[in-house]
C-alpha cells in the first residue's frame, strides 16, 4: 500500500513562483509513489481579513493551478479544506491539547501579527485565528494520518509543533497516529523576494515587483526579473552573501531541472545583464506553457473538487470519529 502524504497551500493570494518551486514541484514528483491528499487551505486564508470575493477567486485559481502545474486528479486527491467539516471539528480538539506558549513562539505568528493588523475603533486587532493557525494545520494533517508532509522551510516549525501535538495526543488518549515527517525540497525550499532577497517571496507581499505570480503576464514576469535586486560585484558564483544572485541561480536551476552547481557553471563567465535576461526568458517560457494549460483545465475544477472532497471526507471522518471516541465525546 502507498504511504499517505498530506499538503496544502493557503488561499491568501495569487500563487507565486516560490509556491511552485518550493511546494508544487515536489508534489508532482511524488504523485506516482504516494497516496496524496492535496488541499486548498481556504479556512487558513480567513486569518488575514481577506475580501470574500477575492478568497472565492483564489480558491479556484489554486485548484486550477495545481492541475496546470502537472498534478493529475486521477492520481492525487484534490479538494477544498472547507468542504470537509472534520477539519474545523478536529481543530477544536487540537486546541485543547495545545499550549498558548507554544503558539506564541511560532515565528510566522510573530511576523504576520505585525502585518495583519486591523484597526477597529482605534484599537489594533490581531485575529485569534492567526494565533491558533498551527492547531488547524495539525488537524489538517492528523485527519489523513500521513507519514510525510512536503513543506517549504518556512513551514518546518509548524510541522515540528504538529509532531509534538500528535505525540501528546497519542500519549494522553492512547492513540497511535503517525508523527508526520517533513519533506523539504533540496533546491528552492526558500525562493526569495526579487526586491528584498533577504526575505522569502510571498503571495501577500504588497510590492508586486517582489514576486512572480504564476498568472502574471509572461512579459511582465520577464520585466520583474530584469528589475531584481542583486549586488554591485557583477560576478556570478554561489554565495550566501549574494542572496539576489543566488536566488536567480536557484530559479534557473529549478526551472531547467539542473542542480545549483550546474547553474553556477553555466553563468560563470556571464554578467548580471545576461543572467537576468536568461532567467527572465526561462521564467517567461515556463509561464506561457503553464497558462496555456491553466485555461484548458478551468472548466473541470468544480467536478474535480467535488470528487476529491468525497474521497477525502470518508477518511477524515473515520479518523475524526476515532479521536472523538478517545477524547470521550462520542
Ligand atoms: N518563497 C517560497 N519558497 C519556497 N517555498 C515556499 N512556499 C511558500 N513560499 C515559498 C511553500 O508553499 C507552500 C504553501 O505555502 P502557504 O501558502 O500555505 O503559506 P506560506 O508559506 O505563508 O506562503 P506565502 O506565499 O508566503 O503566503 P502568505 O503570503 O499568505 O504568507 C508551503 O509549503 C510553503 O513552505
Amino acid at each position: 500500500m502507498k504511504e499517505k502524504v498530506v499538503t496544502g497551500i493557503t488561499a491568501t493570494g495569487k500563487l507565486t513562483l516560490g509556491n511552485y518551486i518550493g511546494a508544487i514541484k515536489n508534489m508532482i514528483k511524488m504523485q506516482n509513489e504516494y497516496d496524496m491528499y492535496i488541499f486548498v487551505a481556504d479556512l487558513h486564508a480567513l486569518t488575514t481579513y481577506i475580501d470574500p470575493k477575492i478568497l472565492k477567486e483564489n480558491k479556484k485559481n489554486i485548484l486550477a493551478l495545481y492541475l496546470a502545474c502537472g498534478l493529475d486528479a486521477n492520481k492525487v486527491t484534490l479538494f477544498y479544506q472547507s468542504d470537509i467539516s472534520a477539519h474545523s471539528e478536529l481543530n477544536w480538539l487540537i486546541t485543547t491539547i495545545t499550549n498558548t506558549g507554544e503558539l506564541s513562539r511560532m515565528t510566522q505568528f510573530k511576523d504576520k501579527s505585525q502585518n495583519i493588523v486591523k484597526q477597529e475603533n482605534g484599537t489594533e486587532m490581531i485575529p485569534t485565528g492567526l494565533f491558533v493557525y498551527p492547531a488547524l494545520m495539525a488537524a489538517d494533517i492528523i485527519l489523513y494520518n500521513p507519514k510525510y508532509v512536503p513543506v517549504g522551510i518556512d513551514q518546518k516549525q509548524h510541522l515540528e509543533l504538529c509532531q509534538k501535538l500528535v505525540k501528546r495526543m497519542n500519549k494522553k488518549y492512547n492513540l497511535d497516529f503517525n508523527e508526520p515527517r517533513p519533506i523539504i525540497p533540496q533546491l528552492g525550499a526558500k525562493i526569495k523576494s526579487l526586491q528584498n532577497p533577504e526575505n522569502k517571496m510571498s503571495k501577500s507581499d504588497k510590492n508586486e515587483n517582489a514576486s512572480i505570480y504564476l498568472l502574471d503576464k509572461p512579459e511582465v514576469a520577464y520585466k520583474k526579473i530584469q528589475k531584481a535586486i542583486t549586488d554591485s560585484e557583477n560576478k556570478i558564483y554561489i554565495s550566501e552573501d549574494k542572496p539576489g544572485v543566488l536566488n536567480l541561480l536557484t530559479i534557473y536551476a529549478s526551472l531547467k531541472n539542473i542542480n545549483l552547481e550546474e547553474s553556477e557553471r553555466y553563468f560563470k563567465d556571464k554578467d548580471y545583464k545576461e543572467l537576468k535576461e536568461e532567467v527572465g526568458s526561462v521564467v517567461k517560457e515556463f509561464l506561457e506553457q503553464l497558462q496555456e494549460k491553466y485555461n484548458k483545465v478551468l472548466n473541470s475544477i468544480d467536478e474535480i473538487a467535488k470528487n476529491g472532497a468525497n474521497k477525502a471526507r470518508e477518511i477524515a471522518n473515520q479518523n475524526l470519529l476515532k479521536i472523538q471516541k478517545a477524547f470521550g465525546i462520542k
